[in-house]
């Protein structure tokens, strides 16, 4: 039993003009399979942790035996990563309604205040990682460095942007903060909002 990759919900061009196809092609199948790969790879040499959920590994780090720890953290966690951000970017965009809405309201201020909050925590992750909404009680948001998961630290994340340069840089190069921008058009905020509901 090996980590799958999951089949991308949607074609490489769905996400056009904001995240465009070869972008998407690239990334999904050659970054998000080698991290797929990769995970594997390691497992291999602990079989048994194949029993596992990819979440349940890295949710639990230190469970997991030393000589395969790192590669675990860093291809385990892009596995998991992209597993996650393809399902909660998508074509339809829009905007968050309902007790999501009302929540980031109350934890931000409005929705555009936590945009810019979310692109600015984005912008100040120095070099590559991810910039994530956690759902617990009250609304934050957080970076992580690599490929490392909120999860580990016991957090649960219900949106994420890849602010690794091979997201977003045959688009828009050195501009992370266009990327950023464009990111709000593709946002699948009704996966989100499950989400939220389900942290609860
Ligand atoms: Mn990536």
């Amino acid at each position: 039993m090996a980590f799958k990759l999951p089949v991308l919900p949607y074609a490489f061009d769905a996400l056009e003009p904001h995240i465009d196809a070869r972008t998407m092609e690239i990334h999904y199948s050659r970054h998000h399979r080698a991290y797929a790969d990769n995970f594997n790879a390691a497992i291999e040499k602990h079989p048994g942790l194949f029993e596992k959920s990819a979440e349940e590994i890295i949710a639990d780090l230190d469970m997991v035996p030393e000589d395969i720890r790192m590669a675990v953290r860093n291809h385990g966690g892009g596995y998991l990563n992209h597993n996650f951000f393809w399902q909660v970017i998508g074509p339809d965009g829009g905007e968050p309604s309902g007790d999501l809405k009302k929540a980031l309201s109350e934890a931000f201020g409005s929705f555009g205040e936590f945009k810019q909050q979310f692109e600015k925590a984005g912008l100040s992750r120095f070099g590559s990682g991810w910039v994530w909404l956690i759902a617990e009680g009250k609304l934050e948001i957080v970076t992580t460095a690599n490929q490392d998961n909120p999860i580990t630290e016991g957090k649960t994340p219900i949106l994420t942007a890849d602010v690794w340069e091979h997201a977003y840089y045959l688009k828009y190069q050195n501009k992370r903060a266009d990327y950023l921008k464009a990111f709000w058009n593709v946002v699948n905020w009704k996966e989100v909002e499950k989400r939220f509901t389900e942290s609860k």
